[in-house]
This record gives structure tokens, sequence and C-alpha cells, in this order.
């Protein structure tokens, strides 16, 4: 364990330097010191990356779950694996043991056996936060089955793309959900998608909200009574280090939903690692994060990460806001949780409330707290290192996409010295390099440009299911030879890394480079300001203008729209120069937001153009009606 874990930032140094210079012999030795395999590989990697192939640790035999939870047995039986924290807290929560997991996960691959599941076949799991949703993703891994989650706040629609993408033969679901103080009709939703799915053969229903939902004949059964019939031995299928385990959909931003397969062994040796490090995870601690499994964070932190190294994981069915602001902190401080993970979209809608929701909290079993999913503004960076983190847990800002599997850049915890805003460095195999628009790399630090990765590591994407060639397009050619992540990102003058952004968010003003990030907080920092968005629109003169999309918080509300636009521009002009002002300001109730918390802002950029022709697809929005309010109010 003692190579596995690293434990400063001199060491980091070490381990960085030769996880470059010599990779396989790096990834060589994590793998064989820290899982079980039933054969060892020929090769640590092989890869074309011009072609965009990558194999890593081929001829190696392996299961996921054998090792995220049949090796623990012996020592940790007994010890929490999940903790399961439901949306009512007045429900009792759940303790499920390694024992019992192992149990449960043993009876759901035999009833996947049962119903004609074999290795390969591809199974959608569209279920809420709920042990049930773990379990299956863990008893396909287990018997080869490879499980295609999606996040259960889609729609019937994209619900049904996903499934034929894939060609899935079977459904997990459940009868309902609960989110906050609304039940949600899940097996409706199913039903609905599934008139347009010939692929699916079989339904699997478990039983969460108790409702009357009804039950097609021949296609749908109920999951409960099937696994008390089930056996709790089950032998687990011996995969190879590159068989797939999980695709998984990004959230869409144009056209057809890519679905990202990962595999095997490169995928386990990566997430383990990273979990390890950038939680600083001890033996007894409690982790949780807030995301739902249904997301790339949930597959590698909630459920392969943590059981990979016998933590104790929670999985939270509720939502920050139900019943109340305190909830999260309730939760950390009923299960004493010592790892808190979420995003920054949730800390700036927490930050909004008053300060007395968190402040009621000691939080004292808190060691780090992290944030994923998108730039973290400056202001709630400090919220959440002040308030939640009491000034005295390190905050690790993690940079990393579905497409990388686990977290590329960040903060080890009590090694790398935090700075706001900033991912910092690199994890150990990882190689970011900005590039410019000559397609060269920028050497040196205090630079900005498209952040790449140029050399292959364990967790990355394998292909786009069913389709290379746009695999290759998207990710490979932009800058040949190199990982394109579609992200900005400036280094400073110690090597940190900062991710400003998607690329696509970055405006030229009259020749001038400017990130939305930093014009964002600048406005943020106006106290009548809740939220903003910044988009270029076309320009005469300057090339692009900027449009801001402005969401006033209640104090700002009675106040005169002309000298807020004027305050806030001032604050612009003060803090990034006259050059960032805003053209047009548009005040508004809402962002149109992807499921996931990311503002779309292909919408944004369409209505400050007076282009309302083509919003293309707008079903994923948490909040579609938005759109029509903003159209209205346009400029
Ligand atoms: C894990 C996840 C990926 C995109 C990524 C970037 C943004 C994620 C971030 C971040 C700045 C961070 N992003 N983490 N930007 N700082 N710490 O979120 O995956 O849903 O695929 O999104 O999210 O733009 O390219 P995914």
């Amino acid at each position: 364990m003692s190579y596995y874990k690293i434990k400063n930032l001199e060491q980091y140094f070490k381990h960085y330097k030769k996880s470059i210079r010599e990779p396989q012999k790096f990834w060589g030795r994590v793998a064989s010191e820290n899982f079980v395999w039933y054969q060892q590989w020929e090769k640590v990697v092989e890869y074309d990356m011009a072609d965009a192939r990558v194999e890593w640790f081929k001829g190696a035999k392996v299961n996921i779950v054998k090792n995220c939870i049949d090796r623990h047995l012996a020592k940790r039986g007994d010890k929490t694996a999940i903790i399961f924290e439901p949306n009512n807290p007045d429900e009792p929560a759940l303790h499920i043991s390694y024992n019992e997991l192992h149990e449960r996960v043993c009876k759901m691959a035999n009833v996947l056996r049962d119903q004609g599941i074999k290795k390969g076949d591809r199974v959608c799991i569209y279920l809420p936060m709920i042990p049930e949703l773990a379990v299956s993703v863990l008893a396909c891994a287990r018997i080869g089955a490879v499980h295609s989650v999606v996040f259960a706040g889609f729609s019937s629609s994209a619900l049904a793309s996903r499934i034929n993408d894939c060609e899935c033969k079977m459904v997990i679901t459940s009868d309902g959900s609960y989110r906050g103080n609304k039940t949600v009709d899940l097996k409706g939703i199913v039903d609905e998608a599934l008139q347009q799915c010939p692929t699916v053969t079989t339904v699997l229903v478990a039983k969460r909200t108790n409702e009357a939902v009804p039950m097609q004949d021949g296609r749908d059964q109920w999951l409960q009574p099937l696994l008390d019939k089930a056996s709790t031995n089950n032998v687990a299928e011996i995969m190879d280090a590159e068989d797939p385990l999980f695709i998984l959909y990004t959230s869409g931003s144009t056209g057809k939903p890519k679905g990202m397969l990962h595999t095997t062994a490169g995928y386990m040796v990566y997430t383990a690692y990273t979990f390890k490090n950038i939680f600083n995870y001890q033996d007894n601690d409690v982790f949780w994060c807030t995301a739902d499994i249904g997301w790339i964070t949930g597959h590698s932190y909630i459920v392969y990460g943590p059981l990979l190294n016998g933590a104790t994981t929670v999985i939270f069915e509720g939502v920050p806001s139900y019943p109340n602001f305190s909830r999260f902190w309730e939760v950390i401080e009923k299960h004493n949780v010592n790892q808190f993970y979420t995003a920054p979209t949730a800390i700036r809608a927490l930050a909004k409330e008053s300060l007395e929701y968190v402040q009621k909290y000691p939080l004292s079993s808190l060691k780090v707290i992290g944030s994923v999913g998108e730039p973290i503004n400056e202001e709630a960076w400090h919220w959440y290192n002040d308030h939640v983190g009491g000034k005295r847990c390190p905050l690790v800002d993690t940079w990393w996409q579905t497409e990388t599997g686990g977290i590329m850049i960040s903060p080890l915890p009590f090694v790398t010295p935090t700075k706001p805003t900033y991912a910092t460095l690199p994890l150990p195999g990882i190689q970011p390099v900005l590039m410019d628009e000559k397609r060269n790399e920028i050497e040196g630090n205090q630079v900005v440009g498209s952040l790449c990765i140029k050399y292959p590591w364990p967790s990355m994407a394998r292909t786009i299911w069913g389709d290379h060639q746009r695999f290759k397009d998207t990710y490979f050619s932009t800058f040949p030879g190199k990982y394109f992540t579609g992200d900005g990102a400036l280094r400073d003058e110690v090597g940190y890394y900062r991710i400003t952004g998607r690329v696509d968010d970055v405006i030229i003003v009259s020749g001038h480079n400017l990130g939305t990030a930093p014009i964002e907080d600048a406005i943020n920092e106006h106290p009548a300001v809740a939220e903003s968005a910044i988009v270029g629109f076309p320009h005469d003169i300057k090339g692009n203008a900027l449009y801001g999309y402005i969401i006033l918080k209640d104090i700002g509300e009675g106040r005169d729209r002309n000298n807020l636009s004027k305050e806030i521009n001032q604050l612009i002009a003060d803090q990034i120069g006259p050059i960032a002002k805003l053209d047009k300001i548009q005040f508004v109730s809402g962002l149109p937001k992807t499921r996931s918390g990311k503002i779309m802002r292909r919408i944004l950029r369409k209505v400050a153009e007076g282009d309302f022709s083509n919003f293309g697809d707008i079903s994923t929005l948490l909040n579609p009606e938005i759109v029509e309010e903003i159209k209205n109010g346009r400029l």
C-alpha cells in the first residue's frame, strides 16, 4: 500500500516523474500490488493515439466485482460498505455490510443469468438512488454484462434513444422514485420509452414507492420475488482486461448522445488509485459523494472507487433543499461523514440561503471536501471552504470528464497546497498540455490554451459505442495524436492549472480572448446578483460583443435595472478591464440547465444572436420552460 498512497509533495513529484518516464513500470506496480488478478498482463499499455486505440493490461484476466467485494470479506465482512440515506429523513437509514452486499450482488447476478443475460449483453439501469442501483451495476459487472445507467431524471424519449443506441436486452427500473416532496412515476416513463425499443425483452421492477403500476405480461417482472428465490452462490465471470465494463452517455451538448465505452482493468486501477489519493481515505472513514450514480462521478466515486478500497460509501436518495436547506449538513452530522464531494451548482444554491442552515452544524467529522462538474467560482470556493470546510479541510477541486473515467487534475489533500478556483496539478500518469490555435504546444508557465492530454491513461474511454470514427473525430483529430478535452485552461507561474471552461466559452472581443468564467465571477460579486451567464454575439466592430444573462437575488428585484447594469459593468471594468464590459444585460428568472447542473450555453448564444430557428434538443433540460421566457425578454 505504501507505493499506492502519496504522502507528501516531494513524493508526489517523485511518483509523477516516474509515471511519465516509466509508465509501464509505474502502472504495472500499482496494478500488481493492489488488486487480485486471475492472470497477469503481457503488456501494461499499447496504444496508437492517432487512431484512438488504447489497450491497458492486455492479456490480464480479472473481475472488478471480486476486487470490489469478495476480496474484502475475510478482513472486512462486517464493515459497512453502503449507507443508504433515504429521501425522507424520518425513514431509517440502511447500513449494508460487505457480507450483505456480497449476498445481494450474487443473488442479483443469478437473477440476471436466469433471465438470459450473458457476458457482453447490454442492460439498461433506470433506477433512483436506492441500494438496488448499486447492486444492479455490480451484478452486471460480476457476470460480464455491460451496464448502461441512464439518470432517472431523463425523459422517456431520452431513455429510448439510449436504450436503442446500444440495443439493451433488459431494463431494470422501479415502480417510482422520491425526490424531495415529489414522487415520479418511473415505470410509466419506461413503458412509454419501450414502445420504441424493440430489443428489450425483459423489465425487472424494484419496489420503492409501492404505487400500483401496470405490468406487461411476458415482459415485466417484480424483482423481489426473483431475488427471494435466487441462490447466494455465484461464480464471477473471468473477464479480459479490455472487455467492456459499461457505457455511459455524456450529457449531450449537440446531436445524438455519445455512448462512452469504458473497459475493465484500466478503469479499475485508475478509479481505485485516484479515490485513495484524492480523498485521502483512511480505513474507518465514511465517504459521501452527492452525485447521482447516473453520472460518471457516481460510477467512479460512489460505486467503484470506494468499494475497490473497501470503503464505506453513502448513497443519498434526496435533494439538498428537502425538507430544508440543512439537509446535506444534517446527513454529514448523522453519519459522521469524513469526505464530502459535491458540485459548485449545489454550493451556490446553498450559499444563497441563510447561513444559519449550515452554521447549526459543527461538521467536525469532515476532513476533506471536494468539488466537481464545472469551474468553481471564487465566491463559491470561499463559502465552501469557510462554512463547510471550516478553513481546516483541504478543498479538492477535481477536474475530469465522463470520457476520462477518473479524476485527472486535482490537489491531493495534505499534499498539494490549494489555490481558490485552481484544480492545481495532474495526477501521476496524466500529461496535460496546452495548445494554441496553430496546434502547437505552448511551453512554459503563465499561459492559456486548449487543454489536451498527450499520453494514454488507464481509465480513458476506449470508443463511442458503435461509432469509432466519431470518437476519433471528436477527441483525437483537432490536435492530432493528442486527446482533446474541449476545455480551455491556464497554467499559472508555478504550473498550477485552472480550467476556464469549455473552449467554446472563450469569446474573442476586439482580438482579446475572454473566458466566460472570470467575467461571471466578477458579476457574481455584485451583492444583488445570484447567478449569471455570458455569451458572445456578433458585433460589427469588435467581432464579438458580450451578452449577459443575470439572475437577481431578492434584494435586487426592486432596484432600477439601468443603475444595476451600470454597477455590474463597473465591477467588470474594475476587475477585468473595460474590454470585458457587457453590451447587453438581460435580467432573467433562471438559466437553462442540464440535469447535471451545467448551463446550456448553446441556447443562450442562439437567443443572443436572435436566431430562434433551431435550439436543438432541449428535452434534457432541467427547466425547459425557461427558454420561452428568455426568448421573450431578448434585448
Ligand atoms: C466529472 C464530470 C465534464 C466537463 C469538463 C469541464 C467540466 C468538470 C470541473 C470542470 C472546471 C472542474 N468540469 N469538473 N470544470 N473545474 N473541477 O463533470 O464529467 O459531466 O462529462 O463533464 O465538466 O468542462 O469538460 P462530465
